[in-house]
């Protein structure tokens, strides 16, 4: 079974019940912090894991509502699948819901459930301005189309219907693909005592592995992953959608702190100039002059910056589409595509947001050639344009991107064309897919086979169907199977019966119960032709009862033994030597009398041996008589 992993984040008011609403879905107090609780409001972003079904995994991230904790609150936004929109009842929409909100917009959250709280407070006239409200404010967003629940979250009232609609929604949404390289903006470091530093943040792209070399940037500093926490559960590797905990040795953890960014060697740079596209908020009233000290954050960075305009001196509220510059006072990672707020740092309000359409700007000069050139850098080359796409879809047919790519045909058969001839997208099947997808297709398959085989070392392997549809929501499950038999073919993976398994890989017992396990082997072959169950052998030597029938199948499967009843199983040695005894003490047939003189042993347990007999193609059974065949 493969768990889907997503980030649920809270968003609203102070004092709406963002931080009463998480405990009342997980069971878990987010307000920690000693000072929290003196001052009943929630200073620094919280997480709570909270599972909803057995394949459905989430952490619940809790933010602070305060007016002068936006920057928690982005930094606690950051990365999520789905929003919650807190709005109590009795209040509704209130300043700091409005700033959220467009916080939310601008970082492109697009899935969301708006939670009036508090309902057991309101009647129903207030139940009916309070939803006139909400509409007024998210009139014509993607958040007018969110679902509403009102629920009291100290009675629980509402509850149940609100996680089964976090389940239907979090059902149909892709998991974040792990493509790229890692990158895992740092939004909590601490120590834990014996085991050094963790740092926690929700992964950005890519994947990673226990023993990793990463680094934090700014700063260069070269660190490696001795352990890996998802959603506070141990684990092998993480990635992409997923809330990690990173225990880290080497560096100079002294210098880090929240904004830092964890990242694969040798790929993300630093930078301080980038240019941007930028739309302003309705909420916002005031103008802020060219070059204006503004505050700038992405992922989970704050850092202070210089805003350069190119079309004019002063920007105004609800704008949209801006092409600018920030100059950044210190350097941060970033990327194109990502999204990024900027707040004005007094009075702090929130200006606007948009997209980093370049990390690595220039010096430009004012005038419609430098918008020019920014458009142009915004829709990008063909060719990023078409990468772009599949890296974000993963795979599309010829036709389908056609269609949504809208590129003049010559010009993207020759982009296809260089792209395929250079091999940073390849044809499987009717489909193209890029480079990335492909790697992190097979990387995945291999991780997941050797976390089956070191859980499940008495197991073949995993069900080829199940690891094909283990990327149903990433990819046609054609280019799984292709991908399958690649890998069949550069004798990496073999499929045994069915069982995908890395070709090396034998099943065995596991390490911790070998002993035991090969004692319950000798018990039976001592026993002879009268075992006793193989359930009562396997309890007295105390082994886990959860690996009992994958025991039983592993001894049938690797021939060990053989079943007589359902329960009763004959050493293989026991059965060979019964045959043998018979085939040297009889003629060409026998009587089950016959066999009893022979054989020593009772009715019970001779009638089942002469049938397995039967059944192995040794004897054909005529009446009352077994003939040799
Ligand atoms: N009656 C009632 N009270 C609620 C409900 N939800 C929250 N409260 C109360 O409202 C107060 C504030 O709740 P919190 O959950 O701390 O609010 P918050 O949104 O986390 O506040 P900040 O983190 O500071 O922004 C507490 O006293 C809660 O007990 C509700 O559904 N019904
Ligand atoms: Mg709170």
């Amino acid at each position: 079974m493969t768990i889907k992993y997503y980030t649920i984040g809270m968003a609203g008011h102070i004092d709406h019940g963002k931080t009463t609403l998480t405990k009342a879905l997980s069971g878990i107090d987010t307000d920690t912090l000693k000072e929290e609780k003196a001052r009943k409001i929630t200073i620094e972003p919280g997480f709570a894991p909270f599972p909803l079904t057995n394949d459905l995994h989430t952490s619940i991230v809790d933010v602070p509502g305060h007016e002068k904790l936006i920057r928690q609150m982005i930094a606690g936004v950051a990365g999520i699948d789905l929003v919650l929109l807190v709005i109590a009842g009795d209040e509704g929409v209130m300043p700091q819901t409005r700033e959220h909100f467009e916080i939310l917009s601008f970082l492109g959250i697009e899935k969301g459930i708006i939670v009036v709280t508090k309902s057991d407070l309101i009647d129903d006239e207030m139940r009916l301005l309070v939803e006139e409200d909400i509409l007024e404010l998210t009139n014509s967003s993607v958040f007018e189309h969110f679902p509403m629940h009102f629920v009291d979250s100290v009675s629980s009232a509402g509850i149940e219907e609100l996680k089964s609609e976090i389940t239907n929604l979090l059902k149909d949404t892709p998991v974040k693909s792990s493509q790229g390289t890692f990158r895992m903006p740092i939004d909590h470091i601490f120590t834990v005592k014996g085991q050094g530093t963790v740092v926690r943040g929700t992964v950005y792209e890519g994947e990673v592995q226990e023993g990793d070399e990463l680094i934090v940037q700014p700063g260069n500093d070269k660190v490696k992953i001795r352990k890996l926490q998802v959603h506070k559960q141990d684990v092998h590797a993480a990635r992409a959608g997923q809330r990690a905990a990173l225990n880290l040795s080497g560096g100079s953890k002294a210098d880090w702190k929240r904004g830092h960014v964890l990242v694969e060697p040798n790929v993300y740079s630093t930078t301080d100039t980038i240019d941007l596209v930028l739309s302003t908020g309705e909420g916002w009233k005031g103008k802020l002059k060219q070059r204006s000290l503004v505050k700038f954050y992405s992922g989970t960075s704050e850092v202070m910056g210089k805003l350069v305009l190119f079309d004019r001196n002063e920007l105004d509220n609800n704008e949209d589409q801006i092409y600018c510059q920030v100059r950044l006072d210190q350097e941060i990672v970033t990327k194109r595509g990502d999204r990024f707020i900027i707040r004005r740092p007094s009075p702090e309000e929130t200006i606007g947001g948009g997209e980093v359409i370049d990390p690595n700007g220039s010096v430009y000069r004012f005038g419609t050639e430098t918008i020019e050139r920014l458009k142009s850098k915004h829709e990008g080359t063909p060719v990023e344009r078409v990468q772009q796409l599949l890296n974000k879809v993963g795979s599309m047919s010829e036709r389908e991107l056609k269609r949504s790519i809208g590129m003049e045909e010559e010009i993207l058969q020759h982009t296809l064309g260089e792209l395929l001839s250079e091999g940073s997208i390849e044809q499987i099947q009717d489909y193209l897919v890029s480079d990335s997808t492909v790697q992190h297709i097979k990387f995945n398959i291999m991780n997941k086979l050797q976390n089956f085989h070191s859980e499940y070392s008495l197991r073949q392997g995993i069900p080829k169907a199940e690891i094909v549809q283990s990327f149903q929501s990433e990819v046609n499950p054609k280019i799984v199977n292709s991908l399958l038999e690649r890998c069949v073919a550069d004798s990496t993976v073999t499929i045994t019966d069915q069982f995908v398994h890395l070709s090396h890989f034998k099943p065995h017992y596991p390490e911790k119960w070998a002993k035991r396990m090969a004692n319950v082997l000798t018990i039976l072959v001592e026993a002879q032709l009268e075992p006793d169950d193989l359930q009562n052998i396997y309890n007295a030597q105390q082994l886990p009862e959860a690996l009992y029938h994958e025991f039983k199948y592993y001894l049938l499967k690797t021939n060990q033994v053989v079943m007589l009843f359902d329960e009763i199983l004959l050493s293989r040695k026991a059965f060979d030597s019964a045959v043998e005894n018979l085939r040297i003490h009889t003629d060409s047939s026998f009587t089950v009398q016959d066999a009893k003189t022979i054989l020593h042993t009772s009715r019970k347990f001779l009638i089942p041996i002469l049938e397995g007999m039967d059944a192995e193609g040794y004897t054909i059974r005529e009446s009352n008589v077994r003939k040799w065949v």
